[in-house]
């Protein structure tokens, strides 16, 4: 198949899916097109076979305070599905994404072009963004129009019903895991230099908006840390990480807690971690734990939207109630303090994480494309 995919080029959740599923798909023999304003943080600038790269032109002019970005790639979107001859088009995160496709493909329909379009529902286009009423009417129509939608959880699926009126079916195909890039390796170099005198590791990664509670995973650290020697590594960069800058220094606990900012190859850090820290306020599936499991780091987390399908709670790792932060540094300890329980949660993890391998998950991608083209073709030999 020849499909074009559209997603947010950062680091967050929806876009490393996104590049991670365009690079396997590639791997499988399609032909894939990625439709972005930048180039993919996961798509390395190296060759890959059957992977293409269209960057949406952001014309500035004196005239815009903001660029109008929507027509700039739904024009991209109409120029690589006519060059390219896709077949699909499969967007990730439905605002903007879904409703410039919907106009794309009303644009293609003008030149006798069916354009099928598949969304993708990540979490906050649905639960945070999605449902505030500045975006709200246009991501149900959106949804609506699709040819075919896909939630990360089963969570997400049931809160997307909640929130608007959805007139067709929702696939939950899960998040997944390419075990051949994400599983622990030796790094024990790294370790003695974060961790001199053996301290225990916590890890925390993410996008640091508010929605991740940094503040919580600070203060689980510095109860963790008040009754055994340990250090926090925080990843990732956003707008809630000075404060959390500001929070350590406060609670005099910032000469154990390493801001390392972005990084490429997380799973390097994730080797020497003993514990993923996630007390968000809302997640719908949770992809930084599950890259934390399949490294064999068992996971600490509030019980929000889809934690519950990837943590399971007293075997991978605990969940807690959103902002408790006492119970998770309570279930921190209780894995930490003890080798043989830490080993266990260990193994649980990666048990767990191996169901969301991509090799499973993948087809189900691949199945859903061929069920959406096929319904495509009847609605147009109709
Ligand atoms: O977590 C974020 O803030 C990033 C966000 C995104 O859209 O990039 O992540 C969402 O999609 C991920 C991939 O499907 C999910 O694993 C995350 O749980 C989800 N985030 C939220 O729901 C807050």
């Amino acid at each position: 198949m020849k499909i074009g995919i559209v997603c947010y080029p950062t680091y967050g959740g929806s876009g490393v899916l996104a590049t991670e599923l365009g690079l396997a798909l590639a791997r499988n023999g399609h032909e894939i097109h990625f439709i972005t304003y930048k180039r993919p943080a996961r798509l390395s600038s190296h060759f890959h076979e059957n992977v293409f790269f269209h960057e949406v032109d952001t014309e500035q002019y004196p005239l815009f305070e903001y660029t109008p970005y929507d027509t700039a790639l739904a024009s991209k979107m109409v120029d690589v599905v006519q060059s390219a001859n896709l077949d699909l088009l499969h967007v990730h995160y439905a605002i903007p994404h879904a409703a410039v496709a919907y106009m794309a493909k009303k644009i293609l329909l003008t030149q006798g072009r069916y354009l099928p379009v598949v969304t993708t529902l990540h979490g906050t286009d649905i639960t945070l963004v999605g449902k505030d009423r500045s975006f709200a009417p246009v991501v149900e129509f959106s949804i609506n129009k699709s040819d075919g939608v896909t939630a990360v959880s089963n969570s997400l699926r049931k809160q997307t019903h909640e929130t608007f009126d959805i007139k067709r079916n929702i696939e939950v195909i899960y998040n997944f895991i390419d075990f051949s890039r994400f599983k622990k390796i030796n790094k024990d170099h790294f370790k003695k230099a974060i961790a001199p005198a053996g301290e225990r590791i916590l890890i925390h990664v993410s996008n640091f908006r508010k929605v991740k509670r940094i503040q919580d995973v600070v203060q689980v650290f510095a109860r963790v840390r008040a009754v055994m020697p340990a250090k926090l590594l925080l990843i990732g960069d956003g707008p809630e990480r000075r404060n959390a800058e500001d929070q350590t220094r406060e609670l005099g606990i910032y000469e154990d807690v390493r801001f390392l900012g972005k990084q490429d190859a997380v799973e390097e850090l994730l080797a020497i971690s003993d514990i993923f820290l996630m007390p968000s306020e809302s997640e719908s599936f949770g992809l930084a734990a599950l890259e934390a499991m399949a490294c064999e780091v068992p996971v600490i987390s509030s019980n929000a939207g889809g934690l519950p399908e990837v943590n399971i709670h007293g075997k991978t790792g605990y969940m807690s109630n959103v902002g408790d932060v006492e119970d998770m540094a309570a279930n921190t300890l209780l894995i930490l303090r003890d080798e043989e329980v830490l080993a266990q949660f260990r193994a649980n993890a990666l048990a767990q994480a191996q169901r969301f391998d991509i090799t499973e998950i993948l087809p189900h991608y691949e199945a859903y494309y061929e069920e959406v083209l096929k319904s495509a073709l009847i609605t147009n030999a109709l």
